[in-house]
């Protein structure tokens, strides 16, 4: 057996280069975005910047007021996209000695955490127990918003609607996604950094990537510039859709109130898994999986999905109201592609935006989504946070 034969067998297929990969399928990105809108997106987009080409799909409206169409020059809110932010700020602060992975959270924030065995590294991979206090705050998904649209709380105030409530595991004993835990990562990175968040990921990755269409504007409650408006899907069947473009986010903060663009988030997944944000000991620890369930894993504020056609993908999905968002790329960074449709609470949507991962990283041999991704959806979110 020749030597590149060996070769090839020793190198996983998710590790596979994406020159390897088969082409990205736009016309099959094209019929995601539509079917999108046919469950009740009104509009959704999609960027692959494939080794610097670049190819763009949208379809449906902005804004449903005035008509006009969307378009990847469209900024959005990304949900918890933000939640690499700052997984990505504390790994720099690893690298600077200022942090360490295993350290007990307590020996930053002393007194925040009733539990001094949660350490830094189970908030991130959220294996900390931490109750996620959205689950209460979005029971009902329209007077819950409502109720926070133009709130402004502390950090420490949502670290105390998680506490209200038992952890869901000992610390570092199971994955449970909890926002709780990226509030508690923003606390620290104040409390290292003596900076807002704001400061940090301007300083630390939207000047050094020249990202032009990224902002944290907290408690600002507008998309600066041209933006697509975003309408959460009432739970009563029928409803109207709410436009919930304007609202603080600060029920999410340093967990999903970045605001970003489709070239934004592939410039910025594409450079963190090159290794130009963090030292390539820092990604490693980023990238070291812990299993959720059979096609989905999570590392340090970064999500890993295994598509159809064997390759996995680096990055993480958002979803905050009227926006679903899913921003991933290779691991060598090369293929990256972020999609935003502009509705949120609408799992056949959420469902149906999966398939741009499948056609931007499988091309034409992606498989159509079957009713396993319906299953898995359940558990890439919060629990009970989308109704179908
Ligand atoms: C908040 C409620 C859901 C959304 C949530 N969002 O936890 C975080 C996020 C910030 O982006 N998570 C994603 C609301 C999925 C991730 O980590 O991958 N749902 C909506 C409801 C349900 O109100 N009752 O869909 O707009």
């Amino acid at each position: 057996m020749g030597a590149a034969v060996l070769c090839l067998l020793a190198v996983p297929a998710h590790a596979a280069p994406a020159a390897a990969l088969p082409q990205p399928d736009l016309t099959g990105v094209d019929s995601v975005l539509r079917s999108a809108l046919r469950q009740g997106a009104p509009g959704a987009i999609a960027r692959i910047d494939d080794h610097g080409t670049v190819r763009t799909a949208s379809a449906g409206v902005a804004d449903r007021r005035t008509g006009r169409a969307i378009s990847n020059a469209d900024r959005f809110r990304i949900g918890s996209v933000t939640k690499v932010f700052s997984a990505v700020v504390l790994l720099q602060l690893v690298d600077e000695k200022k942090l360490a992975l295993d350290a007990s959270v307590d020996h930053y924030l002393p007194g925040l955490l009733p539990d001094r065995r949660i350490t830094v590294r189970q908030v991130l991979g959220h294996r900390s127990g931490l109750y996620d206090y959205t689950n209460d705050m979005f029971a009902s998904s329209v007077s819950g918003f409502e109720a926070v649209r133009s709130k402004v709380f502390t950090y420490r105030q949502l670290v105390d609607r998680s506490l209200r409530h038992a952890r869901t595991n000992s610390p570092g004993a199971a994955y449970a996604y909890s926002n709780t835990n990226f509030v508690v990562a923003g606390m620290l990175i104040e409390k290292l950094t003596g900076h807002s968040v704001r400061t940090e990921y301007e300083n630390r990755v939207i000047k050094p990537l020249k990202l032009r269409d990224t902002f944290y504007v907290h408690p600002g409650k507008q998309i600066p510039g041209r933006h697509a408006n975003g309408y959460l899907t009432p739970d009563r069947a029928g409803a109207a859709l709410v436009d919930a473009t304007e609202q603080t986010v600060s029920w999410a903060q340093s967990a999903g109130a970045v605001i970003s663009s489709t070239r934004d988030l592939d410039t910025f997944l594409s450079a963190l898994l090159r290794g130009r944000l963090t030292s390539a000991a820092q990604l490693r620890q980023m990238e070291h999986m812990i299993p959720v369930n059979s096609t989905q894993a999570y590392g340090l504020g970064l999500r890993r999905r295994d598509l159809s056609c064997g390759i996995s993908v680096y990055g993480h999905t958002g979803a905050v109201q009227g926006y679903y968002t899913y921003a991933f790329a290779t691991k060598d960074g090369r293929r990256s592609l972020a999609a935003v449709a502009n509705t949120s609470n609408n799992g056949a949507v959420l469902t149906t935006m999966l398939g741009t991962l499948e056609s931007a990283f499988c091309g034409k041999s992606a498989k159509p989504l079957r009713g396993a991704a319906v299953v898995e959806r359940h558990e890439d979110l919060a629990p009970g946070v989308v109704r179908d």
